[in-house]
């Protein structure tokens, strides 16, 4: 088990021997692993290639770490509790025994459909037990996982599949979530038209629901799993064995494929679970993520069970059957930190007290947010309500591409302040940047976030695109890693996430690149172009605005009907979750000489702020009148 942090001056003194000594530090902490064998050089980097490998030649299985680890002391402890959509099906739970055994079958049926070590694996699941199984599948036997959104549509699924060159796919009949059924299957089948490399595809039954049928590649979960037995021995891996890749959104239109390696992943995922959730033994920990991003990935799987945790996983939505259903969760298991996003809290707020009122919820000793700034009204909110004035919360700040949690509160340990990340975690060196490339000394600074060595979760690169990896993160500011963020360091030392410095927008928590929603909203054929910028939303912290030009301008009556179809192109093209919140058209967009778009205008007109700053440099700066004009129609 790796080591925990229990005061504040124990928190100083690992984040001092860290800096001085990075490498002694995290070997220490990797030393707490089970290894077949022992790293040669623990970090070998250089972050102008760039290049970073932890623990190389060191050999392991990420799922050893997980089940044979602590199966003696702790086999027959719950491992995963699977809590349904509808609170009146039954519930699941598995052991360490349990869960590990489903593990080695499904690792079999994997074998026995030639997936071998370095394949990868498409994973296009709703938020069943069989999606924790199979990724654990996947690692036991070395290959490659990627799990795709529920969410998102055939074509963005059948875009990820073909990126990777996916052998495989597992999916299911359907999803529920709240009152909607999900129908997986028929987007699967539609994305896997075009799909050469996937041969067969694997149905999870969840619902039962009538689903068509090809005989050449479809085969049923239960059926395959009745067809294997539950020996199977984990595949050797190195280190820097890639575990997953994780598609995310980035500032042009292609998703990117993130990729994670084994043992840098694995050290950093346990470590940061353990200490900023200050986890025991025999805590039941509840992180209301998807699993379809990373929070789900690091903080309801891989951190969790790497330190024998039992792990909640909720299928469902926070409103349904009504918005108590969170409360009624963390009451019913006992819940003792909880985990989920800022959204997630403003949309329970906005609903009423009424549904959190009597609810007791002793058990909890910590809450966590993530994906997203957290307001200062939704903090205290959270802090009042939710945690009934006793539970710290820790406002995690970190990325897919960080693989875990970078800048938090360690809870009840370090003193927090409402909408402030804090302070890095052990092993985490932070820096704030100026625009020239100066590094910001002191305290009391703003402007770009970077971190100036690596930790063992970093990303090693873009699946097949390690240029676009190179210049995503470290060309900006040659010999740091630029995380796309805004921060300040106040008078007291403490990070505060701005937001977003690049074409990425944060809605409700999912990351969105500007240029995937305007590729999708081209596609239509009114359209000429369109420009879309991120505006403050009540909810969801930003919504979706976007100016578009069109051929034929719609007339006054016929505008909804264009919105809504643009709106449709949309959701069909990447997910529901992209849909523009408002569509403004206009004759068109304000462009600098060099034939920029300018974007800082579009995003001020959007949140109806004025002072748009130099104009002159634009080559029509007539159309911002126009633009401003047509906004006040919008709102
Ligand atoms: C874990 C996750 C990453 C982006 C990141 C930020 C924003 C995440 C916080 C936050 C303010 C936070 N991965 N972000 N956490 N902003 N405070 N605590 O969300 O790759 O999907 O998104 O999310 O902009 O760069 S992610």
């Amino acid at each position: 088990m790796v080591p925990k942090i229990s005061t504040l001056s124990g928190y100083l003194h690992e984040q001092q021997k860290s800096i001085a000594n990075p490498t002694g530090f995290w070997a220490n902490i990797a030393e707490t692993f089970f290894w077949r064998k022992k790293w040669k050089d623990v970090l070998d980097w250089d972050f102008n290639i760039p290049k970073v490998e932890w623990f190389k030649n060191g050999k392991l299985n990420i799922t050893e770490n997980i089940f044979e680890r602590h199966i003696f002391i702790q086999g027959e402890q719950k491992a995963l509790i699977w809590e349904p959509n509808d609170p009146d099906e039954p519930n699941i739970e598995y052991t360490y025994n349990e869960l590990f055994s489903k593990v080695k079958r499904f690792a079999n049926v994997l074998r026995r459909h030639s997936i071998k070590k370095g394949d990868r694996v498409a994973i296009y699941l709703p938020m069943v037990p069989e999606l924790a199984i199979a990724m654990l599948s996947c690692a036991r036997i070395g290959a490659i996982h990627s799990v795709i959104f529920a969410g998102f549509s055939a074509n963005a699924l059948q875009e990820r599949i073909n990126d990777a060159k996916a052998k495989i796919l597992i999916t299911a009949d359907q999803g529920l979530r709240g009152k909607k059924v999900i129908n997986l299957k028929e987007t699967a089948d539609e994305a896997l038209r075009s799909c050469p490399t996937i041969n067969s595809n694997i149905v999870v039954r969840r619902t039962g629901g009538t689903i068509n049928w090809n005989n050449e590649k479809d085969v049923w979960w239960h059926g395959e799993m009745d067809k294997v037995t539950d020996e199977s021995k984990a595949e050797t891996m190195d280190s820097e064995d890639p575990l997953f890749i994780l598609y995310t959104s980035g500032s042009t239109g292609k998703p990117k494929g993130v990729v994670h390696t084994t043992g840098g992943y694995m050290v950093y995922t346990a470590y940061t679970f353990k200490n900023v959730f200050q986890y025991s033994n025999g805590d039941i920990y509840f992180c209301a993520a998807d699993i379809g991003w990373i929070t789900g990935h690091s903080y309801i799987i891989y951190g969790p069970l790497l330190e024998g945790a039992t792990t909640i996983m909720f299928e469902g939505t926070p409103t349904f059957p009504n918005p108590s259903r969170y409360w009624d969760i963390i009451n019913k298991y006992q819940v003792n930190q909880f985990y989920t996003s800022p959204t997630a809290i403003r949309s329970l707020i906005a609903l009423g007290e009424e549904w959190i009122e009597n609810t007791e919820m002793k058990s909890l000793k910590v809450l966590g947010t993530v994906g997203e700034p957290i307001n200062e009204e939704a903090w205290h909110w959270y802090h009042d309500h939710v945690g009934k004035n006793r539970c710290p919360i820790v406002d995690t700040w970190w990325q897919t591409e960080t693989g875990g949690i970078m800048i938090s509160p360690i809870a009840g340990i370090i003193p927090t302040k409402p909408a402030f990340a804090t302070l890095p975690l052990p092993g985490i060196q932070p820096v704030i940047m100026d625009e020239a490339g100066n590094k910001l000394c002191g305290n009391s600074v703003e402007g770009s976030l970077c971190i100036q060595f690596p930790w063992p979760g970093i990303a090693r690169t873009h699946w097949n695109d390690h240029q676009r990896f190179k210049e995503s993160y470290f060309s900006q500011f040659p010999g740091y890693y630029f995380t796309g963020d805004g921060a300040k360091r106040d008078e007291d030392g403490y990070y505060r996430i701005l937001g977003r410095m690049d074409d990425v927008i944060n809605v409700a928590g999912h990351r969105l690149g500007t240029a995937e929603i305007e590729n999708a909203i081209n596609e239509h054929p009114l359209v000429s172009e369109s420009a879309v910028v991120g505006f403050q939303h009540k909810i969801k912290g930003q919504g979706i605005y976007a100016y578009v030009v069109c051929n034929d301008l719609p007339k006054k009556d016929d505008g909804e009907e264009l919105r809504n179809s643009i709106t449709k192109g949309v959701s069909k093209m990447i997910s529901p979750i992209a849909k523009p919140d408002k569509i403004q058209f206009t004759h068109s967009l304000p462009r600098t000489r060099s034939g920029k778009i300018m974007r800082r205008i579009l995003k001020k007109i959007a949140e109806g702020k004025g002072d748009y700053g130099d104009i002159s440099t634009l080559t029509n700066p007539e159309i911002v009148e126009e633009i401003i004009e047509g906004n006040k129609k919008i709102q």
